[in-house]
């Protein structure tokens, strides 16, 4: 199977990015984690994101906040799918990191999820992997019927609490 590349832009992003590596573990998707950053180690990530698809990589998650520019360089310099993840700062809320993740140029996509949507970037990597994965096809079919059942439990459990 390809690997998932997870790359933040500082340690500081870890946080919200665990919740992408939990879910990439769960579903045993090879992935590699990396702190590399498109302001402060530019060099280093374009080499990674020119040499990524002969690494074995398949798609790349980016995290950054702030002026975060990671997945859109990746995207610059690579033409494996890149998934951005704006990462909530303490100053304007994420919506710095959102625009600056979303509002890429026609010609260099970004999927960028919702603030901190790391398990949803996750998935969505899991989705693209699964186009030509039978069996993670199979377990995210899976996960996706779990989670069917656990809300269609919950309306059962608030429509009986109000008595119907
Ligand atoms: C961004 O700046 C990083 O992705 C991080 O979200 C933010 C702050 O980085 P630190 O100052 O905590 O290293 O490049």
């Amino acid at each position: 199977m390809k690997k998932v590349a997870v790359i933040m832009g500082s340690d500081s992003d870890l946080p919200v990015v665990r919740k992408a590596t939990d879910i990439l573990s769960e579903f045993g998707v090879p992935f590699e984690v990396r702190v590399l950053s498109a302001h402060r180690t530019p060099v280093e990530a374009a080499d990674f994101a020119r040499s990524a698809r002969e690494s074995g990589f398949g798609v790349i998650i980016c995290a950054a906040g702030m002026a975060a520019h990671l997945a859109g360089a990746f995207a610059a310099n690579c033409s494996l799918p890149v998934i951005g993840i704006p990462v909530k700062s303490k100053y304007l809320d994420g919506v710095d990191a959102l625009l600056s993740t979303v509002q890429m140029p026609t010609g260099m996509p970004v999927a960028t999820v919702a603030i901190d949507g790391a398990a949803n970037a996750a998935l969505l990597s899991i989705q693209m992997l699964a186009l030509s994965d039978e069996t993670l096809r199979v377990k995210y079919d899976e996960y996706r019927a779990q989670a069917t059942a656990k809300v269609l439990e919950k309306d059962r459990a608030i429509r009986s609490e109000f008595g119907l």
